[in-house]
């Protein structure tokens, strides 16, 4: 039997939804209403917001229907309302706000078996409908940093990861040449993955595993934290000013470290990728290391050149979509698995787990690919670009696989680790390598 795209639509649609109102419901209504830290909203805003964009987009825009509360969309217009003034604003309460999200989506619903999902760009292969599971996952995956950043007791559960199946260490050599980057073929790719376009690069060395824990604590020990050599100028006065002495969410235990997730605290697990860690933290890891952070190209092209055939695919593994045997996305488990538990997810060239786990900082400001044109509208990517932020790649196990392929971008600002953020390492080879190369 196959599935129609309408189908398809409707599950990922419920999917999403299910997703929202478990994070949601999980806290009391004084916690949906809370500001967890200023740098998020109460979780009410994003539940909310989520409604409001796909009222927006779909019941207005595609549906060509009638506003449904035409007077909330300033409340919920994120460049109207910086993240620390919306608990002050008079937004809606939780029974309003599920009231909103379950009559814009009876609308959705009842549009989508009528709409043409072709002949107009928007809606060209569901993209408009594909837009919007993407944008409430990505807000999922931000509540779900709420709730990692929220004090109380633990609200969410889930089994933990896999172990390790195979032993993975050291660095893959990936060869130079051109490689295509971006897509213009990937139905549901946002503005800023396309448009596809070719990237000359000389060959490098990557890791073949994120950086692990076990491999940060050793800079901690090493006084990495207290060694402006190993930082940039700008990394480490923000090291300073914000007393940066270990990840976020690690707290001195004996002779070692602890963490604490989602209101469970354990010690630090060595072997799992690191994560909770600022783009000046990974990049003065690197540095201590001998090394330095991949470039935006050089992890693509680790995550999506087949070096048989010349061709970029959709991911590390080839062009099928993610199974739990591939790679850790989707909130399936709480945390990070550890290095070598995702065989069948690797490259050709054998990278391991450059989708899910953690996203991966890359030393390459944001901005668009030659050719970009901003669709459907500017503040998606465009007005985010310039030098004020990174590129994160990969995905973590906070995002789900309709949000996360081999072209997918994400940023931040350099200074951010409430993202589920982590790093691998890079190196340019030098002349006698490149000379063995041929
Ligand atoms: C791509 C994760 C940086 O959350 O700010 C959500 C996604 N854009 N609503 C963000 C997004 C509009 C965006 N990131
Ligand atoms: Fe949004």
């Amino acid at each position: 039997m196959t599935t129609t795209l309408r189908e398809r639509i409707a599950d990922e649609l419920l999917r999403a939804r299910s997703r929202t109102t478990a994070l949601a419901e999980a806290v009391d209504e004084a916690d949906l209403v809370k500001q967890h830290s200023p740098i998020m909203s109460p979780l009410v805003w994003d539940f909310a917001h989520v409604g409001n964009q796909e009222e927006l987009w779909l019941v207005r825009d595609v549906g060509g229907r009638e506003p449904v509360r035409r007077d909330i969309d300033e409340l919920y217009d994120a460049f109207q309302n910086p993240r620390h003034e919306r608990p002050q604003l008079p937004l809606l309460n939780p029974t309003e706000a599920r009231g909103y999200l379950r009559t814009v989506r009876e609308k959705v619903l009842d549009l989508l078996e009528r709409v043409p999902l072709a002949g107009r760009r928007l809606v060209d292969e569901g993209f408009a409908f594909g837009m919007i599971v993407q944008h409430e996952q990505q807000h999922d995956e931000t509540m779900l940093a709420t709730h990692q950043l929220r004090v109380g007791e633990p609200v969410l559960t889930a089994p933990p990861p896999p172990p390790a199946a195979v032993e993975v260490a050291g660095e893959v050599v990936v060869p130079g040449g051109r490689f295509t980057m971006g897509t213009s073929t990937e139905p549901w790719a946002l503005d800023n993955e396309r448009p596809a376009h070719q990237v000359e690069l000389a060959p490098f060395a990557i890791d073949a595993a994120p950086v692990s824990n076990g491999q940060y604590a050793q800079f901690i020990a090493d006084g990495g934290y207290d060694d402006p050599r190993w930082w940039s100028e700008s990394g480490w006065a923000h090291r300073q000013r914000a007393g940066l002495v270990a990840p976020m969410h690690w707290v001195p235990d004996g002779d070692g470290w602890a963490y604490t997730r989602f209101g469970v605290t354990s010690p630090v697990a060595p072997d799992e990728p690191v994560v909770h860690v600022c783009f000046h933290e990974a990049q003065a890891y690197a540095r201590w290391a001998g090394r330095r952070l991949p470039t935006e190209a050089e992890w693509e092209k680790a995550a999506r050149f087949d070096p048989a055939t010349g061709r970029s695919r959709r991911y590390p593994w080839g062009d099928v979509d993610p199974t739990p045997a591939h790679a850790n996305l989707g909130q399936r488990h709480l945390r990070p698995a550890p290095v070598g538990a995702y065989p069948a997810g690797a490259s050709p060239l054998g990278v391991h787990q450059l989708i899910g786990d953690v996203w991966e900082w890359v030393d390459t400001d944001f901005t668009g690919y030659p050719g970009f044109s901003p669709f459907p509208y500017r503040e998606y990517s465009e007005v985010f670009f310039g030098s004020d932020y990174k590129v994160l790649r990969g995905g973590s196990f906070g995002t789900d696989p309709a949000a996360c392929r081999g072209t997918f971008r994400n940023w931040d600002y350099p200074i951010r680790r409430q993202v589920f953020s982590g790093f691998r390492c890079a190196r340019t080879l030098d002349p006698a390598e490149r000379a063995a190369l041929g």
